[in-house]
């Protein structure tokens, strides 16, 4: 299919698509695709007011309701898997099957929301004091700003508004400037559920398309009561600070610099398929991406040697054309970086396959490039350094203590893994002087978590946790109530006050 009819399919006019500044171009072809209209701070304000009104309305929406909303967006997001995947691959270059997969993430996070959503549990406390009973609410807390990164452009919008949906709070989204138009086109899906569901208060599910100073807008207002944030960890830390100075609840979701060990004892065969999916799926631009691989002496030159086999024949193309597996990265300034980043390996004495740009004939203006294996004979600073695009570093061990000490040694803290079948590793590997990471594995990559479990990291990646597990309570507020049924007023750790 054609980039218009992508669009088209994907729900857009083409006035939509001509009718303001902010020009949005595909990495297939680096071809401009739309040029469109942005907001400002006036209207970003607009868009709070309008969340706190519906914010009114929609905590006092029991929750089972608010939850039936959320079904009927994963109905629509099912109906429109298709042209979304298509539209996902189209703006940001990854390949189609994981275009779909994006979508699915959608969907699954829905299905898991709708569920969360008659639930919402709190605790039962046991108090200290006859005639009384403790417990622990869990209530709404306000709008939820959602800033998202342009390598998953739309299914952590859906990880966070879905659990921010169902707990009773308003959602705007501020997507990256670089993929504007899916977030239009989930927005277009959004308005069909709505419709289909009836008295959802407007302003209940917001989309502003602007710059980080719409962000600002998001964070600056004490109306905003949790930004959540993925992406980088220079604007994590922007959008981190911002809230801490008016104690505002963030969730962040920032860079990753992901590792494998690889001991004596792994099946090769699969660890090969795991490593060439995580390192090189997405052009590496996964905050789950593998990065580091590191690999037991023993078995380190058999592995390398059939690693750079897998990358010599690796299709690299169209992401929308069939058995292609390395689409394009997102632009040249990404190009230029990963480059950058080579210069710095071969400076650092590391040795360099692959790397460069692919496709420069057919693709004059897209940035697409061949993956790299760096052999290093440390762990530098740029290994040490999220680049986001397909270097995977390569690093030998002989000792696994001293291989996890490597892993944990980077800012970073997303996700993590073993290849080993040797319980005593793989258990060593998840126990608490393992890995540092939220996301730890065994015998599959660092990529590709499902929505059940939690999502996120420690250190730089910001600490924040979203999707499975218990994460809807970062979008809630939760408040202890002490209730006296007795005819008495005893004070709690047995202070007498007579009066
Ligand atoms: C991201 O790169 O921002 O685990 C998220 C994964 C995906 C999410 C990645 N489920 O790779």
């Amino acid at each position: 299919m054609s980039a218009p009819e992508i669009l088209a399919a994907a729900g857009f006019t083409p006035d939509e698509l001509d009718n303001g500044p902010l020009v949005v171009r595909t990495p297939v072809d680096g071809s401009r695709i739309a040029s469109i209209a942005t907001h400002g701070a006036d209207d970003t304000r607009a868009m709070i007011d309008a969340g706190v009104a519906a914010f009114d309305t929609w905590r006092a929406t029991p929750a089972p309701r608010r939850g039936e909303l959320v079904r009927l967006l994963g109905e629509e997001l099912r109906a429109a898997k298709e042209p979304l995947g298509e539209l996902v691959s189209l703006e940001c270059g990854k390949i189609l099957q994981e275009g779909l997969g994006e979508v699915q993430e959608m969907i699954d996070i829905c299905d898991l929301a709708v569920g969360i959503s008659r639930q919402l549990f709190g605790l039962t406390i046991a108090s200290e004091r006859p005639g009384h009973a403790m417990r622990e609410t869990w209530h709404p807390m306000g709008v939820c700003g959602i800033i998202t990164a342009f390598n998953f452009p739309v299914a952590p919008w859906c990880w966070n508004a879905a659990l921010a949906l169902v707990a009773g709070d308003p959602v705007i989204w501020k997507p990256s400037e670089k993929t504007p138009l899916t977030a239009l086109a989930v927005q277009k899906i959004c308005d069909k559920a709505l419709a289909r569901f009836g008295d959802a208060p407007a302003g209940l599910i917001q989309t502003v398309i602007g710059d980080h100073t719409v962000g600002q807008e998001l964070t600056a207002s004490r109306d905003v009561a949790i930004v959540s944030a993925t992406g980088s960890t220079r604007m994590g830390h922007a959008v981190g600070t911002a809230m801490a100075a008016r104690f505002g609840r963030c969730i962040l979701e920032l860079g990753g610099n992901n590792a494998m060990i690889v001991s004596p004892s792994a099946d090769l065969e699969m660890a090969l398929r795991a490593i060439v999916f995580s390192a090189v799926g997405t052009a590496g631009q996964r905050c789950t991406s593998l990065r580091r691989l590191i690999v037991h002496a023993d078995i380190y030159d058999s592995l390398v040697e059939r690693l750079k086999k897998a990358y010599s024949g690796l299709p690299i193309g169209d992401p929308l054309a069939d058995g292609v597996l390395v689409g394009p990265l997102i632009d040249m300034q990404a190009f230029d970086a990963m480059e950058a980043a080579l210069e710095q390996v071969r400076a650092d004495g590391g040795k360099v396959f692959g790397g460069g740009a692919a496709l420069r004939n057919t693709f004059p203006d897209a940035a697409y490039v061949h993956p790299a294996i760096a052999e290093m004979p440390g762990q530098t600073d740029i290994v040490r350094t999220e680049t986001f695009a397909p270097i995977l570093y390569v690093m030998k061990y002989t000792d696994l203590d001293a291989a996890i000490a490597l892993q944990n040694d980077v800012p970073q803290g997303l996700s993590s893994c073993i290849f080993s079948t040797d319980v005593r590793e793989t258990e060593t590997f998840l126990s608490a002087v393992g890995s540092d990471c939220g996301i730890a594995n065994v015998n599959i990559g660092p990529s590709g978590a499902e929505i059940g479990g939690a999502f996120g990291g420690e250190k730089d990646t910001g600490g924040g946790r979203e999707s499975g597990s218990d994460a809807w309570r970062g979008y809630m507020r939760r408040q202890t109530n002490t209730i006296n049924y007795s005819r008495d007023l005893p004070l709690a750790q047995g202070i007498k006050f007579d009066i």
